[in-house]
Formats: structure tokens, sequence, C-alpha cells
């Protein structure tokens, strides 16, 4: 079973995968966590070239389709080498981000075309789909608001403070929300939305009765 989590930045996807991992490995599951881009050495190296943890030689800047077929080649190779083996192993995999991110951050918000992204998503994906998506929302100003206290804060590593992502305007994250909530409403069944404005425990316990409805 592949279990994904996604939203904007700072909504807690990933503070609530980690609660959902120790949920079921007290539950005696065999469950592993991956996230994207990175996951593999290769797809490490590529997500700090993406999140231009280089410093600097990226004057000229990576374009849209680049950004693209980088995300992509991260997204092949962790498919390759690592989801899918543990799926057919029969593990659960917890993958912070995976396709629908795509869809939201190059289609919705750089504006590739959706059918392109889509259908380099499945290239890329060999067939592997999501048995269930949490999407953890909240209003931008929100999310931005908690990644920026983070680095404030001095809770990341230097390099993290060159996230490229967070000095783009407002207006970008908030068509990365807007594509979210639309294939949301699209797959209602798949994508499950999540008030990520609560508090963490409270939205612990609602991802908490979802999956224990789903297994038992
Ligand atoms: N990207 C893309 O463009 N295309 C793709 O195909 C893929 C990715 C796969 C890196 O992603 C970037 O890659 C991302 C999209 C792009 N860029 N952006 N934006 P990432 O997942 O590695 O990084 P991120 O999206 O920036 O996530 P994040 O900053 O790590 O945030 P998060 O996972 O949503 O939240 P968190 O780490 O769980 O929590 C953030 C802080 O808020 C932390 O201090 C928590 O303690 C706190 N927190 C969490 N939940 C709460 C609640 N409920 N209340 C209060 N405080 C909270």
């Amino acid at each position: 079973m592949l279990i994904t989590f996604e939203g904007i930045e700072g909504c807690g996807k990933t503070t609530q995968l980690a609660m959902l991992l120790g949920h079921l490995r007290k539950k005696g599951m065999d469950v592993m966590a991956v996230r994207e881009p990175g996951g593999t050495a290769l797809g490490e190296k590529v997500r700090a070239i993406l999140l231009n943890r280089h410093g600097g030689g990226e004057k000229e800047g990576i374009s849209h389709w680049s950004e693209l077929f980088l995300y992509e080649a991260c997204r092949a190779q962790l498919v390759s080498r690592v989801i899918a083996p543990a799926l057919e192993d029969g593990r659960i995999v917890l993958c912070d981000r995976f396709t629908d991110s795509t869809v939201a951050y190059q289609g919705y918000g750089r504006g590739l075309p959706l059918d392109a992204v889509t259908s380099i998503n499945g290239w890329a994906a060999q067939g592997i789909r999501q048995d269930l998506t949490f999407l953890i929302d909240c209003p931008v100003e929100v999310g931005l608001g908690r990644a920026w206290s983070r680095i404030g804060s001095g809770g990341a590593a230097p390099e993290e403070r060159e996230d490229r992502f967070e000095r783009e305007e407002i207006e970008f994250h908030e068509r990365v929300r807007r594509g979210y909530l639309e294939m949301a409403a699209k797959e209602p069944e798949r994508i499950r939305l999540i008030d990520g404005s609560r508090e963490i425990p409270d939205i612990h316990r609602e991802i908490c009765d979802i999956i224990d409805g789903m297994m038992g």
C-alpha cells in the first residue's frame, strides 16, 4: 500500500507522516517512509540542486521544464530502487510528496500544461499509483509562517535558508493550494482533505481514524 502526504509548504505533512509511521509501527505493521525529492543517493543529489543548496552556480536559473524533469528523474529512481521493491515485498510505504506535488507545483504553480505533467508523472512512477493521499490543507500565510519561523528560529540547517521556494511570491503558493484543492475535489475517495490549521494531535487523530477504519 502506498500512502502519500501532500500540501503546501509548512502545512505539517512531514510532522503527520512521522506520527503515522509511529502509529503503524506500534500496531506491528511493516511500514517504511520516504520523501520526494530524494530517498535515493541520486535523488538526494538532485534534491540539493533543486532546492538550490549547492551554493550558487545557478546564475542562469533552472527552467520550468528542466525543473519538471529533475523531479521526475528523482521519482523514477525512487520508484525503481525503493518503492516498487517495497510494495512487492508487501510493505506499507509512506511517501512525503509524490506525483500530486508535480501537478500542483509544476502544473498549477509554474503553469506547465497539466496533461504533459500528468503523462510524464505516469512514466516516472512506472504505473505505481497512490492508494491513499492525505492532503493537509491550510492557508498559505499559515504554512509559510510556520516554515519561515522554523528557519528563523534556527531549526533548519544554514543551507536550507537558501530554499528558493521560500522566496517565491505568495501568489505562486496560492496557485499550488488551489491546484491541490481542485485535485481533491476530483478524486475525493483517494485524496482525503485534512484541515491542517488545527493542533498537531487533532490532525493526527483524524488521520489515524481514517487509517484504522481502512485497515482494521
Ligand atoms: N516539489 C515540486 O515542486 N515538485 C515535485 O514534484 C515535488 C516537490 C515532489 C521540497 O519539498 C520542495 O519540492 C517543495 C515542493 C517541491 N517546495 N516547496 N514549497 P519538501 O516536502 O521537502 O519541503 P516543504 O514542502 O517545504 O515542506 P516543509 O517545509 O518540510 O513543511 P511540511 O512538511 O509541510 O511541514 P512540517 O515540516 O511538518 O512542519 C513545518 C513546521 O510547522 C515545523 O516546525 C512543525 O513543527 C510545525 N507544525 C507542523 N504542523 C503544525 C500544526 N498543526 N500547528 C502548528 N505548527 C505545526
